[in-house]
């Protein structure tokens, strides 16, 4: 399997509540490589873009209002398998559904504040990644654990 990316965003409230090492840390020690990562207040236009295959939906306002409302942590990994792997790591969209040890399971309780974003496909994953980050946002690099985490 060769190696992929996602987007993974840490939203307001996991921001807000002093969650992102906690979160991070769990991407990092499955072995997943972090490169690209910042700090920012989506517009509104940003929000929607991203949300776009909710319009329509009785809480799209909100979730745009929600996303928009402080900073968001924006990330993209990379790794074997990361873009599956991650939605397994963060859980079912519902936090009271989401198992035990998921980030969503551990740490939320709300779906509107259901503290991370993960792509839920190589298309998405493509054009998420384009929509928060610029190319040279992204990091090219080689971790010297690499050979200790793929055969
Ligand atoms: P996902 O984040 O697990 O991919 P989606 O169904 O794509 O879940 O929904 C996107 C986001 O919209 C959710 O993470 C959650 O923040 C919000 N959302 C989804 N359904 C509801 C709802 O019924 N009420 C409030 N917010 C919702
Ligand atoms: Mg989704």
């Amino acid at each position: 399997m060769s190696s992929e990316r996602t987007f993974i965003a840490l939203k307001p409230d996991a921001v807000q509540r002093g969650l992102i090492g906690p979160i991070i840390t769990r991407f990092e020690q499955k072995g997943f490589k972090l490169v690209a990562m910042k700090l920012i207040t989506p517009t509104a236009e940003l929000a929607s873009k991203h949300y776009a295959e909710h319009d329509g939906k009785p809480f799209f306002a909100g979730l745009v209002e929600f996303l928009t409302s402080g900073p968001v942590c924006a990330m993209v990994w990379e790794g074997q398998g990361v873009i599956a792997a991650a939605r397994k790591l963060i859980g079912v969209t519902k936090p009271l559904e989401s198992a035990p040890g998921t980030i969503r399971g551990d740490f939320a309780i709300n779906v509107g504040r259901n503290i991370i974003h993960g792509s839920d496909s190589t298309t998405s994953a493509e054009a998420e990644i384009a929509l928060w980050f610029k190319p040279e946002e992204i990091s090219n690099w080689t971790p010297v654990a690499n050979k200790w985490i793929y055969e």
